[in-house]
């Protein structure tokens, strides 16, 4: 069986190939231009950056080298007797473009199990933080904290070629890969269920096998929800603001633990990842303010609400987007095809909410986007399986989009990308550019 790494040192001779290729005949072919409404408009829709492992068509949704979520579901590895997409088949797929073996994720699962102890400095951090500190701020410092073990910065402080940053910038990104369920879970039980044992890193589990059993769930339909939820929320092409903002701190050489620990922080904004949290808090007080058997008309009442108070309705809309999330498609056919989640009160609100939201936001008028993206569902199913400190759920976001931004960080490297520093204008400048008065 090929391993991981022996894989990818034979896809990354043709991918810096093709890189080579497109400087050489096309740098100065023009594939966009710059309008004053994308300078001053969060840079929607421009053009700007390199990233191999998945590309977002604003219809049809996501595709990860040029696989669909159900395509992915098709062919990628689940765990054994599960159905779901494991994790590490995503990441096989993310960081090679290729569809692995069983025994190549089966491999790559030990191999991570092997690496997912944390170090006992950063148990000890962790466990020093007071217990309502913002998860997602734990999360972040611990990622930070286990840049002690970067073997790339060590090795750059030694001075290594250009040409191998990738081998040590992969063996960091599989090490923290590796870690964060120990992490995350270390700060979900500090949190919400402090001193009870944390079982170890078992070798025999999968990532998110052992994951759930460190947050104290034994319930396999549960752990398969994770294993979707995380495989799917994996990357989702470079501009969101957590790929981006991973992309960018990794292209000063700063090594993968500072960079993903500063993406968290991106992911941690309620218009970014935030928003799934959001969205349980807005859905639990339309509960409390309605019941539980809400007709369509009072969701109607209660978006008009949300939306004349000057506030977003949370799970809705997107900066690509323009057609309901695939994602949030997939994990809504999770939900249909369990009965006993269909009676969940909070499951039929959500599915309510789907049925009357784009209406009501069309009519609103103001968002390009009235449907719903992956935020609007992915915490009602935790809340159903008792995973219900919603506080808590941008961190499993975070330990799941570690696989795309990581990838990149690992092909950022391999094909010798620059420094990241775009050109910024002020409104004069932009005013002379345009001989506007
Ligand atoms: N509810 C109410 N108003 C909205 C919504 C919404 N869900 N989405 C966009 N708008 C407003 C937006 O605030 C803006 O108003 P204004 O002109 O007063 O500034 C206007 O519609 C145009 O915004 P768009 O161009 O459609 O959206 P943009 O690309 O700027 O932002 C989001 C995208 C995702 C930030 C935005 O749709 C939003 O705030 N959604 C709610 C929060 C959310 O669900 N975020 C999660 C995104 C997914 N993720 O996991 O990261
Ligand atoms: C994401 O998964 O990062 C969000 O859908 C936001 C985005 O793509 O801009």
């Amino acid at each position: 069986t090929q391993s991981l790494k022996e894989v990818l040192q034979d896809v990354v001779p043709a991918k810096q190939e093709q890189l080579k290729k497109l400087k050489a005949e096309h740098a100065q072919t023009v594939i966009g231009d710059v309008k004053v409404e994308q300078v001053v408009g969060g840079m929607r829709g421009l053009k700007a950056m390199l990233w191999e492992a998945s590309v977002l068509d604003p219809n049809e949704g996501i595709r990860f080298h040029g696989m669909t979520i159900p395509e992915c579901q098709k062919h990628l590895p689940a765990a054994p007797g599960g159905k779901e997409i494991l994790p590490e088949s995503m990441l096989w797929l993310l960081l090679t473009g290729q569809v692995p073996t069983e025994s190549q994720v089966r491999q790559l699962s030990a191999e991570l199990a092997a690496k997912g102890a944390l170090p006992s400095y950063v148990e000890k951090l962790i466990d020093s933080l007071p217990n309502n500190l913002h998860p997602m701020t734990q999360l972040g410092m611990g990622v930070a904290a286990l840049n002690k073990e970067s073997v790339f910065a060590e090795a750059y402080e030694k001075g290594i070629k250009k040409s191998e940053y990738w081998h040590y910038t992969l063996e960091d990104c599989l090490n923290l890969i590796a870690r964060l369920p120990a992490l995350a879970a270390r700060i979900y039980r500090n949190v919400y269920n402090p001193g009870a044992p944390i079982p170890e890193v078992s070798s025999d589990l999968d990532l998110v096998g052992n994951y759930a059993r460190m947050l104290g769930f034994a319930n396999e339909d549960l752990t398969e929800y994770l294993r979707l939820y995380i495989a799917i929320h994996g990357d989702h092409e470079g501009g969101n603001a957590s790929a981006h903002t991973a992309h960018l701190v990794g292209s000063t050489l700063s090594d993968p633990y500072l960079s993903y620990s500063a993406a968290l922080y991106a992911l941690a904004g309620p218009l970014h990842g935030l928003a799934n949290q959001e969205v349980l808090r807005w859905q639990l007080a339309m509960q409390k303010e309605l019941g539980d058997n809400v007709t369509h008309d009072q969701i109607k009442d209660y978006l008009w609400k949300t939306l004349k108070s000057g506030q977003v309705v949370p799970g809705y809309g997107h900066g690509v987007l323009r057609n309901p999330d695939p994602r949030f498609m997939a994990l809504q056919e999770f939900c249909d095809a369990r009965p006993e989640l269909l009676k969940s009160p909070i499951i039929q609100m959500v599915k309510k909410t789907y049925e009357v939201a784009p209406g009501v936001l069309k009519e609103h008028g103001k968002t390009k986007n009235p449907y719903p993206n992956v935020d609007a569902t992915s915490g009602c199913v935790l809340y159903h399986y008792g995973l219900t400190q919603f506080k808590y759920y941008t961190v499993i976001f975070g330990v799941s989009r570690a696989l795309g931004a990581l990838t990149q960080l690992v092909w950022a490297r391999a094909l010798g990308l620059p420094i990241e520093r775009p050109k910024s204008l002020s409104m004069d400048a932009i005013e002379k550019l345009i001989g506007a008065s």
